[in-house]
């Protein structure tokens, strides 16, 4: 809805600490590192910094493995860095978002240490069967592969993890659960920062009994975990108990397939959430058996996905945009063309994601195009879920190079690897042996070039960001679909009383010519420097182009 909220107007930068900016040479990116590029946010223009875990972890899943977490990760830094960023940060009207990662924490979290020991305060923080230890109590399986049970030879029990065996599940029917979780809560929200992102916030409730998944689907047992029976009543009571007394920013994210309609209870005026990281678009080019079966872009299911929730959300609720993040494949190699049209089709995914109603996120190296990487020896490899996708790809008899092709067009690691600041060794990411490889092309591909060359995709964010920030219609305005069945092309116009505004991008490399109400309207923002000089309603369209105009 289009009531006025602060984070409706902002844009989010996303870091991935690990993999920002190193300060001390050891070769993993850190807090002081963040603090160094503040200026760097600043002169981008971004408005909320979202920062994935920095808390204490034994890293098994780079940080959404929490041991403790009101403490910062060594390696980061300490609480005293964390607060001079927040400062830094705050000093120049940037907000900060912290992960919220309550779904699960690390086996060495103390309550998960207490829980096995059977302490009596703990016995019930996690979710617990006994029986034999050869058959685990049901079928689900892990996000990352495999059973999602794993045997407890202290307690003598089963545990469930719906991703690492190092990620047990919390138990939040337990009252005691969610009264140490909202304290934790309260104490971050305490110290001034302005929200959270929650990690698959709609997976803490599971059906009761935890029955037997149906098979066939690619995580078996979803159906039970995802969206479960009380979810609306934990944030119901989330929100009560904690955001209802600040002024914040939550973004859920909601794994399975949750859809725009299945959305509307969780956000909107008295929603828990400002909005959702929701699946759907990023599946339009993710076929049947799930992550791993790659399959080209389907524009018209990535289309008619946003489509659906930019109109669902347009009654009540907000959408989060997002084409990047740090367990998605670069979206310039999946979705555009990371070869001869890098620029223009990074540009143009830009133009759409900056266009759309919603806040969009732009995640760390997306705003100089960024590519995938490539794998030429499985040691490259660092990524929990990859590292699992290969050797039971092994055990099936498959080769490294067999996989392969679908590591580098879909491993977690394209997201991480260190951003690409300058020429200099290892990008300019740090002095030392970086922890996971430097992309190849970040000669090429770096802030100091992108900044220094008036053409840049660098350039283009600075220039949708102002201009989102000078023109409201590019916030509030209606959005309404043009061309709905076009093979090649995604348009829409946004009004908002007098401003219009139309938007139409080319996804492909072909060259359509599509025919749009812009006789009268002036191209406020295109990706190919030179304008086409005659001006009527056929437009011609050249590979990946986009264009806004203006009524
Ligand atoms: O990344 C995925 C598949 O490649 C998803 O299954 C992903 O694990 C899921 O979207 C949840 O992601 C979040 O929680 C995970 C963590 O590994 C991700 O980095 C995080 O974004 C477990 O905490
Ligand atoms: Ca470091």
């Amino acid at each position: 809805s289009t009531d006025r909220e602060w984070w409706k107007e902002a844009v989010v930068y996303q870091i991935y600490p690990q993999s920002f900016n190193d300060s001390n040479g050891d070769g993993v990116g850190d807090i002081p590192g963040i603090i160094e590029k503040v200026d760097y946010l600043d002169a981008l223009g971004v408005d909320v910094v979202w920062l994935n875990p920095v808390y204490e972890s034994p890293m098994a899943d780079n940080g959404y493995d929490i041991a403790d977490y009101r403490s910062i990760h060594p390696e980061y830094g300490t609480v005293n860095d964390w607060e001079r960023l927040l400062e830094e940060l705050h000093d120049r009207d940037i907000r900060l978002i912290m992960d919220l990662v309550v779904n699960h924490t690390s086996d060495e979290h103390e309550w998960f240490q207490r829980s096995r020991r059977g302490d009596p305060e703990y016995e019930d923080y996690y979710y617990w069967r006994e029986g034999d230890p050869e058959e685990p109590p049901n079928n689900w399986e892990s996000f990352f592969g495999g059973p999602a049970w794993s045997w407890d030879d202290e307690r003598e029990a089963w545990y469930l993890h719906l991703f690492d065996e190092k990620q047990p599940d919390l138990n939040w029917r337990n009252p005691d659960v969610r009264d140490d979780i909202f304290d934790m809560m309260t104490w971050w929200l305490d110290k001034g920062i302005d929200g959270f992102r929650m990690d698959v916030i709609n997976l803490i409730s599971k059906t009761e009994g935890l029955p037997d998944g149906e098979t066939g689907t690619p995580t078996i047992g979803t159906e039970h975990f995802a969206d479960g029976p009380r979810l609306g009543e934990y944030l119901d009571e989330m929100n009560e108990r904690v955001l209802s007394n600040y002024d914040v920013m939550t973004v859920g994210e909601m794994a399975g397939g949750m859809t725009a309609e299945d959305a509307e209870p969780y956000v909107g005026e008295d929603g828990p959430l400002s909005m959702i990281i929701h699946f759907e678009h990023v599946h339009a080019d993710v076929g049947e058996g799930g992550k791993w079966d790659v399959v080209e872009l389907d524009l018209d299911e990535l289309r008619s996905s946003l489509h659906d929730w930019q109109t669902v959300m347009a009654e009540d609720g907000w959408n989060c945009l997002y084409l990047d993040n740090h367990d998605q494949p670069r979206a310039v190699s999946r979705f555009g063309d990371d070869g001869e049209y890098r620029e223009e089709s990074a540009k143009m995914l830009a133009t759409f994601l900056f266009t759309l109603q919603g806040t969009p996120f732009v995640f760390q190296g997306q705003e100089i195009g960024m590519t995938n990487t490539t794998f030429e020896d499985p040691e490259k490899v660092r990524d929990v879920e990859s590292k699992n996708f290969l050797n039971a790809a092994r055990d099936r008899g498959e080769s490294f190079e067999d996989v392969r092709p679908l590591l580098e067009a879909r491993s977690r690691d394209n997201a991480r690897t260190p951003m690409q600041w300058d020429d200099s060794e290892y990008a300019g990411f740090t002095d030392g042996e970086p922890w996971i490889h430097v992309n190849d092309n970040y000669t090429e591909i770096n802030v100091e070039a992108a900044r220094a060359d008036g053409d840049s995709i660098w350039q283009y964010y600075r220039e949708l960001i102002d201009l989102r920030e000078e023109r409201e219609v590019f916030v509030y305005g209606e959005y309404e679909l043009l061309l709905p069945d076009h093979d090649d092309v995604y348009a829409y116009r946004r009004t908002l009383d007098e401003e219009a505004l139309l938007v139409v991008c080319n996804f492909f490399e072909g060259e359509p010519t599509v025919e749009l109400p812009v006789e009268d309207a002036n191209l406020l923002l295109g990706n190919y420097p030179d304008l086409p000089d005659e001006q009527n309603d056929e437009i011609e369209l050249r590979p990946y182009e986009a264009r806004i105009y203006e009524r």
